[in-house]
């Protein structure tokens, strides 16, 4: 089992983020703790210096595990499903340019469609258009040999694909080896009838894993029961990454030591 933390290039009003700006900085924190890598949640890929971001992973000797792509979708309005023919594609070039960028970063991040795949609210068409996209992403993904993650949210973020069960519909059905999926313990908690079943019946396309505690905390300050989640993960032989997604609480420094303590004990 590797772990990481979920950093922010750039500041967002997505507020589940503890590490946000200046990479460096927050880098050298996670080294201090011990992390294995980082995740990183970037706006668009056409502002990052791929030289500087790689020099400054080797120097911490990090890799990066995943890339989440939310912040287009939150900040720019674009979604894979959006009515706009020119906004969809739009957002498929977007997640093109992350797939590019994944190529050229230390570790081939898996790119994950989260927020991004857009909301269904009345449009009818939007299953469909997710489909389409989604098929000339996973073109561009081969190509570029990068995995996609669809990450279950929950229905007070978004109105498409809350649950694992919904999301491993559309993995089978687009049936690409590249596509997987991201299980986020905090998601899952509100949505999953039965959080372990739901981790068993996705253990053959599992490729990444968010920890936040029931409130969206640091693991250990809500209800989540964590050694059932180890047991779990153990039991489905997981040994991917799983990476610290969450608020600032109860603060920012507590957040990511807490975490990585409560990991490191639960997989020792
Ligand atoms: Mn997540």
């Amino acid at each position: 089992m590797k772990f990481s933390f979920v950093i922010s290039l750039q500041n967002t009003k997505f507020n589940a983020i503890a590490l946000k700006e200046n990479l460096q900085q927050n880098l050298e924190k996670l080294k201090k703790l011990s992390y294995d890598g980082v995740e990183l949640a970037i706006r668009d890929p056409s502002t990052v210096n791929i030289d500087e971001m790689n020099a400054l992973l080797n120097k911490n000797n990090f890799t990066v595990c995943a890339i989440g792509t939310g912040q287009a979708f939150v900040e720019d309005g674009l979604s894979l499903t959006h009515p706009d023919p020119n906004i969809r594609a739009y957002a498929i070039n977007r997640i093109k340019k992350f797939i590019n960028l994944a190529s050229n970063i230390m570790g081939k991040p898996k790119i994950i469609i989260g927020l991004i795949r857009g909301m269904k609210k009345t449009n009818v068409n939007a299953e469909n258009y997710f489909y389409k996209s989604m098929q000339d992403i996973l073109l561009e993904a081969e190509k570029y040999k990068i995995d996609i993650l669809i990450e279950p949210i929950n229905r007070y973020e978004t109105d498409f694909i809350n649950n694992i069960h919904e999301a491993l519909i559309f993995i089978r059905k687009l049936n690409h080896p590249r596509l997987l999926l991201l299980a986020d313990t905090f998601h899952m908690n509100i949505e999953e009838p039965n959080v372990w079943q739901s981790l068993e019946i996705c253990k053959e396309k599992l490729g990444h894993i968010h920890v936040a505690d029931t409130n969206r905390w640091a693991p250990g300050y809500g209800h989540f029961e964590w050694d059932i989640f180890s047991q779990t993960l153990k039991k489905i032989s997981y040994s991917g990454w799983i990476s610290g997604e969450m608020l600032p609480k109860p603060s920012e420094d507590e957040a990511i030591s807490h975490t990585i303590t409560l990991l490191r004990s639960l997989f020792s």
